[in-house]
């Protein structure tokens, strides 16, 4: 099976909408992908990383965002914040498992 790593993470910052998903993803998947998003490997997703990753899904960023009467901008606001639990502005490999893992 070809694994979308852009549409698993996706998957996983879209709990809210796919929590069914996350049942298949496990947390060396997780790793792997937050690996993917860190591209300068420092081990944590900084809002950059993650607006990289975001408007690479510009279009599905722009129908969530529309579903949820944001902009662009604020959705992608809100939607690190959320993963970003403990409002450091970073996103640890652990802040993406618990958000996967949030809804089990
Ligand atoms: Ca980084
Ligand atoms: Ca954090």
């Amino acid at each position: 099976m070809k694994i979308d790593s852009k549409k698993i993470i996706f998957s996983i910052l879209l709990l809210g909408a796919f929590s069914g998903c996350s049942l298949l993803i496990s947390d060396s998947m997780i790793k792997g992908i937050h690996q993917k998003m860190d591209t300068n490997h420092d081990g944590y997703i900084d809002y950059n990383e993650y607006l990289a990753d975001s408007n690479s899904n510009m279009d599905d960023v722009k129908s969530e965002a529309k579903d949820r009467g944001m902009s662009v901008k604020e959705y992608q606001k809100w939607d690190f914040n959320r993963v970003d639990s403990n409002g450091d502005g970073k996103i640890t490999p652990q802040e993406l498992i618990n958000l996967a893992r949030k809804e089990l």
